[in-house]
């Protein structure tokens, strides 16, 4: 099982406390769309993807970046029970949406980059840190269920 130190669990938590969790979860989820853009193929449904202005705009990818991100925060109030958090979760990926896992680390990625603008120096290098490996777990959680 993975071990959170008080300071991570801290670090995180203060990070995601002062988040708009609607305006980074859509900015992370356009920026996942825009910068690899094979990942539109999961989103057929949401209509207008053509562009970044469109995929920015769209109100669809706005809604579903603010239910991933607001996921996450399910994640944070149960760090030290994860994969059961997410079980449900990583099956419906797997066997419904045929999300491949490496698009989990792809996102996780891009959340890091978009906190990090958001924040500026306030992101130090310890909470850099932390999120870094709290969506590596996240991604390892949802990947669990894979088979
Ligand atoms: Mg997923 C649905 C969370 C990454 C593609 N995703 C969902 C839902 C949640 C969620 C909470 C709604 C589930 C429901 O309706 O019961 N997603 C989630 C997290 C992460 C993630 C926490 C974190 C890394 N998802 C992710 C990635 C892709 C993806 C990287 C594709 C590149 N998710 C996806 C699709 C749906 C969901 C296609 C269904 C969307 C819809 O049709 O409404």
């Amino acid at each position: 099982m993975v071990h959170w130190t008080a300071e991570e669990k801290q670090l995180i938590t203060s990070v995601w406390n002062k988040i708009n969790v609607e305006e980074c979860g859509a900015e992370a989820l356009a920026r996942l769309l825009i910068v690899y853009p094979w990942t539109q193929r999961f989103f057929d449904n949401f209509g207008n993807l053509s562009s970044p202005t469109a995929i920015i705009g769209n109100p669809k990818v706005r809604a579903h970046g603010k239910k991933v991100l607001t996921s996450f925060g399910e994640a944070i109030k149960n760090l030290d029970n994860l994969k059961a958090t997410y079980a449900k979760l990583s099956e419906l990926h797997c066997e419904k949406l045929h999300v491949d896992p490496e698009n989990f680390r792809l996102l996780g990625d891009i959340l890091i980059i978009v906190l990090a603008s958001h924040f500026g120096k306030d992101f130090t290098p310890a909470c850099q840190s932390a999120w870094q490996k709290m969506v590596r777990v996240v991604a390892h959680a949802l990947a669990h269920e894979y088979h």
